[in-house]
């Protein structure tokens, strides 16, 4: 399972990739595809993302692709920036063309869970505002029904314990089995995401009616943004660890 990438101005490098690496590279890779000289792309986070910013970074460099990035977190800007990437705002961009991102379930209609990074408000914003989202996974991301890995929720600050208390309340209300909701931590700190705000991670397993549950928590006063992607996905690219790639 080797792979060859051009990092960063770096002589082209061979190296043995794990099977989960594999699976994201491949996947990563086959969505360069869809990008076409000239095109304004949004470009998503975690690592399976950052695999697809290294492989649009080489075709920049090798192959002359001519593309504008809008990346949807500090980390994802700073690597396309050292990858080669010309990088712009949103607010530059105005609409793009195609978003790339990654994701952390995905089920039968391509509805998603994401912010597991910590990205969710920034990667929602630029998705929406793309004519095509295309979100690139490796198999162990498909789900029947979204909810087993922990719903984030992005929140303000100020009285977040109140919103967590706002939010339990209305897990009650809605007949959520799993009701554990918990203020994710860096080391003995909340956590900030890059606007700023705080993450309630919801413990669910199961979200029934994913849709209803997204507009009833954006509801709650303190509530900035969750990660259920509704109706936003067009394609789901999915990788294998022995390289096989299958497109929904
Ligand atoms: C972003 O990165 C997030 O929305 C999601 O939480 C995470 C997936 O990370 P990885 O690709 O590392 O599994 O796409």
């Amino acid at each position: 399972a080797a792979a060859s990438i051009h990092l960063a101005g770096a002589t082209p490098m061979s190296f043995e990739l794990s099977p989960i690496d594999k699976a994201k590279f491949v996947a990563a890779k086959q969505a360069t595809q869809y990008v076409q000289d000239g095109m304004k792309v949004g470009l998503g986070t975690g690592s399976t993302a950052a695999w697809l910013v290294k492989c649009l970074g080489e075709m920049v460099e090798k192959d002359g692709l001519k593309i504008k990035g809008v990346p949807t977190s500090t980390r994802t800007a700073e690597l396309a920036r050292d990858v080669g990437i010309d990088v712009i705002s949103l607010d530059e961009a105005k609409w793009l063309d195609l978003t790339i991102d990654g994701t952390d379930e995905y089920d039968g209609n391509l509805n998603l869970i994401k912010g597991g990074g910590g990205a969710l408000l920034q990667e929602k914003i630029v998705a929406t505002a793309s004519d095509q989202m295309i979100v690139i996974a490796d198999a162990s991301k498909q789900v029947e029904t979204l909810g087993h890995f922990p719903l984030p929720i992005e929140v303000i600050p100020f009285g977040w314990q109140t919103t967590k208390t706002l939010v339990e309340e209305t897990l009650i209300s809605m007949d959520v089995l799993g009701r554990q909701v918990s203020l994710r931590m860096n080391g003995d700190a909340p956590y900030y995401t890059d606007e700023g705000n705080h993450i309630l991670d919801l413990h669910l397993n199961r979200i029934g009616n994913s849709r209803q549950f997204s507009l009833v928590i954006n509801q709650i006063p303190g509530v900035v943004e969750n990660g259920l992607f509704i109706d936003i996905c067009d394609i789901v690219v999915i990788g294998y660890g022995d390289g096989r790639v299958k497109v929904r």
